[in-house]
């Protein structure tokens, strides 16, 4: 029998019918109530003390749509224009910042979100404490949600190293919808960043190669990031012209 490969960006979860109604958050906060996290997780640990932790099945597939749905129909997205390298340009991704009131404001590339309340969105709630369950003894108080329209959409390399989360910040991030690569390298040395020039300098650049994991991030998934991943790592989620789907994705995190 003919089989194929199948290519990241290819949706292997095609959505069942949804019973959500953008006047009603019934369907969404029901999908909450009835599940237990899926005990089943993997532990990388990438050395230094830095870690991350992915729970494949973190939400069952029925109710990560129901939200799915809630998240891409109920949230005010935005695309904001932002500065990268002395220029502007309009980020690649919608996005939307939600916050407990009095914290640091989020400033990213010349940008200041908007902080929505948490009270705007019961489901966030209920996706928040699920996702405090999960990870016992972590206090997230704020999130940056992502929406990728399509595979143009994308995130390029950076880390979340911002002052305002302290130096061993735990992220943990959601995904909703098509599955999408997941990309993190070695943060370069001094060295690796201005190897000088010649023969020498080349060598040594052969030689160390930035370590590089990759992660297929699934719907329902939960990947955390943990320790000093911000400070020696950088994480992205390349275009790619595989996934024509949206996918949303929630990434948690405690202002200091
Ligand atoms: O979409 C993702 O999985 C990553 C998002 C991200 O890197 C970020 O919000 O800083």
């Amino acid at each position: 029998m003919a089989s194929r490969l199948r290519l990241s960006g290819e949706n292997p979860n095609p959505r069942p019918r949804s019973n959500y109604t953008p006047d009603s958050n019934d369907a969404a906060r029901e999908g909450a109530a009835e599940w237990k996290p899926e005990a089943r997780r993997e532990v990388t640990d990438l050395g230094d003390g830095s870690e991350l932790v992915h729970v494949p099945r973190f939400v069952p597939r029925e109710a990560a749509w129901e939200w799915f749905d809630y998240l891409d129909k109920r949230i005010p997205w935005a695309r904001p224009t932002i500065r990268v390298f002395g220029r502007s340009a309009v980020q690649p991704r919608d996005i939307c910042y939600v916050s407990d009131e009095g914290l640091t404001d989020l400033k990213y590339s010349g940008h200041q979100p908007h902080a929505h309340s948490w009270d705007e969105f019961p489901v966030l709630k209920d996706i928040l404490k699920a996702v405090h369950e999960a990870l016992p003894g972590s206090h997230f108080n704020s999130l940056l949600l992502n929406r990728y329209k399509t595979g143009s959409d994308y995130v390029s390399w950076h880390a979340d190293d911002e002052s305002l989360y302290g130096p061993t910040p735990e992220i943990a991030s959601v995904t909703f919808g098509c599955e999408r690569e997941f990309l993190l390298r070695k943060k370069p040395t001094r060295s690796q960043a201005s190897p000088g020039s010649g023969e020498a300098a080349r060598k040594r650049l052969k030689v160390s190669a930035p370590q590089q994991h990759s992660f297929l991030l699934k719907h329902g998934s939960l990947l955390v990031m943990r320790g000093y991943t911000q400070r020696d790592w950088q994480h992205s989620v390349p275009k790619r012209a595989k996934a024509s789907s949206p996918r949303i994705n929630l990434t948690f995190r405690q202002v200091l």
